[in-house]
């Protein structure tokens, strides 16, 4: 039995005055339109906005006024928003469940930068394995590192699942204008046999290196994935064991489990138990990442990283991109009701974007009980969903346009286009604002008449608009651009926990996943005598033997 740590009393958030007033105030403000909101307040295009790092951050479209910000400040600073950060960044050990220091941002400091967790400065050692990996990158970019028969690399396959996957592929995507001509990334993380087969079947074994992806080098898909991946190499070589060091490396904590797979230590990149899963991309885990761009352009992104790091850690809350997107983000989810966030990204290489940011979001703040353990009596989590535009203009933006929910949106865009091949951008640009301006002030019966519709077809073409949207506009996409983006959310999503008085960094639903299914397994194979599961799920197991004829 571990002791009990010692966690401070959380004071409940709607014990707090500034929650209060924020109930009362929100009553007022759930009347206004973004018309009223623009046509009293005309400046608030200008001035409801952060520019910062080749970013223009536009929260003018959201339903609050200014008085809604200053209170929405109060409660942060009440609710120690800035303590906790800076508890953080110092390396205390704010993730009280697992009794562990929360330290993505070591992962980007730089050298020279000082953080210590129980007493030991961290940062030499993110460094030193930086620079092993940069090292093996080199290699197999180079093609001097060659597989068992000789050949060079030509695809890096990462098995991992969760924050051990989730990360690289969305980077793999969002970078392939930076990646090495030749060299491709793949991702196996479903312990459905279906994705192996289908990211392999077309690959020589002697071409391809496997990353197994794990920090704790025991998780059931990954571990299946990377035995299955073993037996399809060693079957290409004959058996030879010694294709092994060649075709495989491993990213973990567990070294001794990393040997017992028979992967080569100095094939092993490591990370610590500071690091989260959700919060790993930049880590050893975007080993991929680096194969694929190099170590440069991983140092760029990193570089980023750091950039919006010191911006959040540095930057007065009332100018703080982060602090204030997740401000926004909590009145929108408490005092407006809504319960999900659509993430828009208007840059097809930000294809998986919002899939990632599911992971970080939820996995994060979607919990139900305070740092102390009591329960809330507010919401938490917003559900995250969203896909690249303008595809989604075509198929759910009705619902956001015209349904009876409210959908906060956050839409990405980009000035500059990576590719030249005529006014794409343009087009797309005028689609990423005519949208967010057409969710905001919508169209009027009055207007539709205007223009010659008949009386009984206008009440369907009237968009009620005040639909509540951010506006992330960037400069251009880069690896650099990039790590600003992710660090921007990974700090809006702790602003949100720390408002909340939740633990954003344990992930015990997660935990629960991985050791429910072990108890099925054997009761799939037939092998248990009696069922003791509930009706319905021994009526499964017993339906699946008889047509697996067990
Ligand atoms: C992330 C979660 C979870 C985790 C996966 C994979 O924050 O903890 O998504 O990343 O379950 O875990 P391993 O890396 O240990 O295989």
């Amino acid at each position: 039995m571990s002791t009990a740590p010692a966690i401070a009393p959380v004071t409940p958030l709607d014990t707090r005055p500034e929650w209060q007033a924020l109930c009362t105030h929100a009553e007022k403000v759930r009347t206004l339109h973004l018309r009223d909101l623009f046509r009293d307040d005309p400046k608030r295009g200008d001035e409801l906005a952060i520019e910062a790092l080749d970013l223009h951050f536009d929260y003018s479209k959201q339903r609050v006024t200014r008085e809604t910000l200053q209170m929405l400040l109060a409660l942060a600073k009440a609710c120690g928003v800035e303590a906790r950060r800076d508890a953080m960044f110092r390396g205390d050990k704010i993730n009280v469940a697992e009794n562990r220091a929360v330290l993505h941002v070591a992962l980007r400091a730089p050298k020279g930068t000082v953080i210590k967790v129980d007493g030991k400065d961290v940062v030499p050692e993110v460094h030193q394995v930086l620079d092993a990996m940069s090292a093996f990158a080199d290699r197999v970019r180079s093609g001097e590192w060659k597989g068992h028969t000789g050949k060079r690399i030509r695809t890096v396959i990462n098995i991992g699942i969760g924050g051990s996957d989730l990360g690289p592929a969305m980077a793999w995507d969002a970078l392939k204008p930076w990646a090495q001509q030749g060299l491709e990334c793949r991702f196996v993380s479903n312990v459905d046999e279906n994705d192996f087969f289908e990211n392999t079947k077309d690959l020589d074994p002697a071409e391809t290196l496997f990353i197994i992806s794990s920090k704790t080098f025991t998780t059931l898909e990954t571990m299946a994935n990377a035995h299955t991946a073993r037996a399809w190499s060693l079957k290409a070589f004959g058996g030879d064991e010694k294709s092994v060091a060649k075709h495989f490396a491993a990213v973990s904590t567990a070294l001794d489990e990393v040997r017992k797979f028979g992967i080569d230590p100095a094939n092993m990149f490591g990370f610590w138990d500071w690091v989260g899963g959700r919060y790993s991309m930049d880590s050893a885990i975007g080993l991929s990442t680096m194969i694929a761009v190099g170590p440069q352009g991983f140092r760029d992104m990193l570089a980023g990283f750091h950039e919006m790091d010191e911006h959040f850690r540095t930057t007065p809350l009332e100018r703080n991109m982060p602090a204030l997107m997740g401000l926004v983000g909590l009145w929108n989810n408490q005092f407006l009701g809504c319960d999900t966030l659509a993430v828009l990204p208007y840059c097809q290489y930000l294809d998986r974007f919002s899939a990632y940011l599911q992971q970080l979001e939820m996995e994060s703040n979607g919990k139900h009980v305070q740092l102390d353990g009591q329960h809330v009596r507010w919401q938490t989590c917003p559900v995250v969903w969203g896909q690249p535009g303008t595809n989604g203009q075509h198929a759910f933006y009705q619902m956001i346009h015209q349904g009876t929910k409210i959908v906060p949106c956050d839409f990405i865009a980009f000035a500059e286009s990576l590719h030249n091949l005529g006014d794409h951008q343009d087009l797309l640009t005028a689609n990423v604002l005519a949208q967010s301006e057409a969710l905001a002030f919508g169209k009027t019966q009055k207007e539709i008449e205007g223009e010659g519709v008949p009386a009984w077809l206008a009440p369907h073409k009237v968009m009620e608009g005040n639909r509540p949207s951010t506006t992330i506009l960037g400069r251009k996409l880069s690896p650099r651009m990039l790590g600003r983006l992710v660090a921007l959310y990974e700090h809006k999503v702790f602003t949100m926990g720390a408002i909340w008085g939740v633990n954003s960094f344990d992930q015990w639903g997660v935990e629960l996943g991985k050791v429910l299914a072990k108890r099925i397994i054997p009761e799939l194979g037939g092998k248990a005598a009696e069922l003791k599961h509930d009706g319905s799920t021994n009526a499964l197991i017993r339906r699946y033997r008889a047509w697996r004829g067990r």
